[in-house]
């Protein structure tokens, strides 16, 4: 069993207009305690979500020593995952399917699973993931088309499908996710309440969350 920290911090491409803004957000991400990163690029340009991705990969790597450098994961594309030697994908329901994924990475990547119902929490469950994600909590202007909110009984119903480590997303900040540890998460993944000053915000999120 992996061991999830409470906080996992998106870096979402879509919400910055240069590479640069790209990684000096994600390196003050680190600065504030962050341990997990995904990177989500929508664009579908494969060629620069690879040049990022090894960018991450040698900063996150560099001066740090081994226990503390920390983990990257590529959202939807196992093959990125791997060209850039990142620690995990994660999918969600439309994307490879998690044992596909699986034997892309490899047995010791980390496999996140995204789901949205007590159907799909079942079905992930029964895979490989090595967590799952369960959202939208709250209502989200980061996602296109997101589906349904599931709030805070969504979580703890999804509590009860798994003994996976459970990511909860979607709306989360620093004023609620205490909230939604205590409905059983064991993690919340965030976007917008990083945003700005996120070394800051990064912190007060761990404080927020002892
Ligand atoms: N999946 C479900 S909600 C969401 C994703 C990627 C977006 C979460 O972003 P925010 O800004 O933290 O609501
Ligand atoms: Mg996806």
């Amino acid at each position: 069993m992996i061991q999830i920290p409470r906080l996992y911090a998106i870096v979402d491409t879509a919400l910055f207009s240069a590479s640069a803004e790209i990684i000096a957000f994600a390196e003050a991400l680190a600065a504030g305690g962050c341990t997990l990163l995904q990177y989500r690029n929508k664009s579908g340009n494969a060629r620069i979500m690879l040049e990022h991705a090894r960018e991450l990969r040698r900063l996150s790597r560099a001066g740090v020593p081994a226990p503390h450098v920390p983990k990257l994961i590529m959202n939807d594309r196992a093959d990125l995952c791997v060209a850039a030697d990142f620690d995990g994908v994660h999918v969600g329901q439309d994307d490879l399917s998690p044992e596909s994924v699986r034997q892309i990475i490899g047995p010791d990547r980390w496999l996140g699973v995204s789901t949205h119902n007590p159907d799909q929490i079942i079905e992930a469950d029964r895979t490989s993931a090595d967590y799952l994600a369960i959202g939208p909590v709250f209502s989200t202007s980061s996602k296109e088309k997101p589906d349904p909110v599931v709030g805070l009984e969504g979580v703890r119903r999804a509590r009860q499908l798994t003994r996976k480590p459970l990511v909860a997303i979607g709306g989360i900040t620093r004023a609620n996710a205490a909230s939604v540890l205590e409905a059983g998460a064991d993690s919340v993944a965030v976007i917008s309440d990083l945003l700005r000053d996120p070394r800051k915000s990064a912190e007060d999120f761990f404080r927020s969350l002892r």
